[in-house]
């Protein structure tokens, strides 16, 4: 058996063992990659995931929801940084992986290439978005990745905070007027399938999905993840009194489960491969942002070169 066998063997062994891979650990070349793969793209959604939400803060109804917004989108933003912190122990730089985010490379979640058009799609984000998100990040605090595992931890602490302020900013739409009940009713109707579609491809379809459960990446399938979601999410609609925009949804008393209908996966790999209706507005934010804060970078190397340099002392 040569030695490269018996060490995958023996990293088998401490993943059915259900020990944690630690950056310093030895693990096979693609079990790195699927993961800076995977933690980078999550990173990369959770900034990108900023500017539909950003877009409402100057337009939140009241105070109130004005601080709730901000400190949702600073939350997001500090996952991200977790997240890039995660993907560096793994041996690549924050450097390239902007890079590659910003040379349209890197994928990020499907779901934040769709605009927000009023005040009830934050609402609609924080219950979906973020529940979506809570349901697939659950899994991962057991991933088998250490980094990956602790930084989700706190991340599903704060994602429940998001996902209960845009459950409430729906309660209160759907107890106002008929307008905002209405305004509530084409947020669910226009989030609901892309929020579905933020699990992935149906597993037939998955290519990554056989080895990252094997590797206990993954904990469940993009599949069942789906069907949770469906399954806690239709009760909560049915008591904001608002319909879920699908004919084919209905409980299964044999399966246990909701029934669902046929997601359009020609949209979904279409959104996947650029061509949603704002991911070219979403890139364009995210690269000029990076290009007009390069002052500010190129300023903090020059200062900690000057106190390298004992050229100015430090300040508190
Ligand atoms: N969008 O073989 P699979 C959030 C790609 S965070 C775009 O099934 P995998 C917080 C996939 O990368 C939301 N691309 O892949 C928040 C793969 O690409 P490849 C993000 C997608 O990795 C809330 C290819 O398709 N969460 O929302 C999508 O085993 C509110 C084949 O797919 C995470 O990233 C998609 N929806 O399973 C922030 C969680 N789905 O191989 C702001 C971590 C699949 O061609 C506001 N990630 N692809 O390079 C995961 O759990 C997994 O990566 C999955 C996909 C489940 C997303």
């Amino acid at each position: 058996m040569s030695p490269e066998i018996k060490l995958e063997d023996a990293f088998q062994a401490r993943i059915d063992d259900e020990q944690k891979i630690e950056p310093k650990d030895w693990m096979p070349e693609k079990y790195r990659k699927t993961h800076i793969r995977q933690i980078s793209q999550h990173a990369h959604s959770e900034i990108v995931g900023m500017l539909p939400e950003g877009n409402w803060i100057t337009r939140a109804p009241s105070l109130k929801r004005k601080l709730g917004l901000l400190a949702k989108v600073q939350d997001e933003a500090g996952h991200g940084l977790y997240l890039y912190s995660a993907a560096e122990t793994l041996g690549i730089s924050r450097d390239e992986l902007f890079d590659q985010l910003h040379t349209g490379k890197a994928k990020y979640s499907s779901i934040f290439n769709y605009p927000t058009l009023s005040w009830a799609d934050i609402g609609a984000i924080g219950w979906l978005v973020d529940g979506a998100a809570i349901i697939n990040q659950v899994m991962l605090t057991r991933t088998s990745y250490g980094p990956y595992a602790r930084a989700m931890v706190r991340i599903c602490k704060e994602e429940s905070f998001h996902q209960r302020q845009g459950y409430e900013i729906m309660l209160t739409l759907c107890q106002g007027m008929p307008e905002q009940k209405a305004m509530a009713q084409d947020a669910l109707n226009r989030f609901w399938w892309p929020s579905l579609m933020m699990f992935g491809p149906r597993d037939s379809d998955s290519p990554n999905t056989e080895q990252s459960v094997k590797w206990k990446i993954k904990r469940k399938t993009n599949d069942e993840l789906r069907q949770q979601f469906v399954d806690i999410t239709v009760p909560q609609a049915e008591y904001l009194g608002i319909t879920i925009p699908d004919p084919d949804l209905k409980w299964n008393e044999d399966r246990g489960h909701y029934d669902f209908g046929e997601i359009d996966w020609e949209e979904f790999w279409q959104v996947v491969k650029g061509n949603g209706p704002c991911n070219k507005e979403r890139l364009k934010a995210r690269v000029d942002a990076w290009e007009e804060g390069a002052w500010v970078r190129e300023a903090a190397v020059a200062y900690s070169t000057k106190i390298k340099n004992n050229e100015v002392k430090r300040t508190a």
